[in-house]
């Protein structure tokens, strides 16, 4: 308990004291319910993946996706990941909730073409689990996914939290055949000698530099990004495409992949399979179009 009032006087200053007040209380309340919550809407299948697409550029060819988790909550509707993440995480469901993710993913997955891509976000905490390689194998195994067709996404915070712990879970699941990419890129302790002493199968470029790009330094730190990428022979993705012009700038770049919401917004399993089938058939228009207009330029 006195450790919401400890964080919270962290984000607002060190000098600050703060003791319980009524707002607070109504914030541990939530939480708990929350809590509560989850451990009953765990097994009842209450969390479900959502789908964003990844396209490889430059032709906007469907790569695979990326699994968001969202939470039906019989009272509050659709709660989204911020919400709930680290709630998982202070209560130890975060494995739990990142398996049953995967598993109801490769079911989803079986309906579509066998060369797509499920990308899967693994928190920090999860690196202390020795067992987590093994049972995102089986689970994949289980699900009728090639591991190759599996990615794990680290984050850059996860890693400096536990470098050897990191080192080991990539050794196990590259062994595998599993991909290990580097999530939000650029936003934890940046340090090169990460890039140095771990082999990444990808990087992920924070959104918030691809974000920014036109209006500041910001295009050339996602250059420098994908150079550096591409000299270590990774294939380099930028998070957060939202304009056409996020697009081009990246299409000239050499940017390999890219999720965005202009390329589509997380979705549900029916909806990404109507994706998938529109793009197995005829492609998309709109990128038909951007294409022409392209190769016109
Ligand atoms: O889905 P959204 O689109 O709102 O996700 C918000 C944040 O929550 C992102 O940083 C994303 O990586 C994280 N997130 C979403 N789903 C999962 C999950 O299943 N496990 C973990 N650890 N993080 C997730
Ligand atoms: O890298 P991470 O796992 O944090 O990324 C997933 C998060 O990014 C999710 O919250 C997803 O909804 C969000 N996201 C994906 N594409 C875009 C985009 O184009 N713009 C913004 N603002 N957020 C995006
Ligand atoms: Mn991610």
């Amino acid at each position: 308990m006195a450790d919401v009032a400890m964080y919270r006087a962290k984000r607002e200053g060190r000098a600050t004291f703060r003791s319980f007040e009524p707002q607070m209380d109504a914030e541990l309340q939530l939480r708990a319910a929350l809590e509560t919550a989850m451990r009953e809407g765990l097994p009842r299948g209450k969390f479900a993946p959502f789908y964003q697409p990844i396209m490889a550029l430059p032709d906007n060819r469907l790569l695979g996706f990326e699994v968001l988790a969202r939470w039906n909550h019989p009272e509050r509707g659709l709660i989204q990941p911020d919400n709930f993440i680290s709630i998982a995480e202070g209560c130890g469901l975060i494995g739990e909730l990142c398996y049953l993710l995967l598993a109801r993913a490769c079911a989803d997955a079986r309906d579509w073409p066998a060369d797509l891509t499920l990308s899967i976000n693994i928190s920090p905490h999860q690196l202390t689990d020795p067992w987590l390689a093994r049972r995102l194998l089986q689970i994949a195994i289980a699900g009728g996914l090639a591991p190759g067709r599996l990615v794990v996404e680290l984050t850059e915070t996860s890693i400096v939290s536990d470098l050897e712990g990191a080192r080991t879970i990539m050794a196990s699941l590259q062994a595998a055949g599993i991909k290990v990419a580097l999530d939000d890129f650029g936003t934890g302790y940046s340090s090169l000698a990460h890039l140095r002493e771990l082999m990444f199968d990808s990087i992920k470029i924070d959104r918030s530099f691809v974000r920014d790009m036109a209006k500041s330094h910001d295009g050339e730190l996602v250059r420098a990004i994908i150079g550096m990428g591409h000299g270590l022979g990774m294939p380099v993705t930028a998070e957060g495409v939202e304009t056409e012009q996020d697009w081009s700038t990246l299409v000239d770049l050499q940017c390999n992949h890219a999720p965005g919401f202009l390329l589509g917004c997380p979705t549900s399993a029916a909806r990404a399979l109507e994706l998938v089938e529109k793009y197995a058939h005829d492609g998309d228009a709109d990128v038909d179009d951007r294409r022409v207009a392209r190769g016109s330029r």
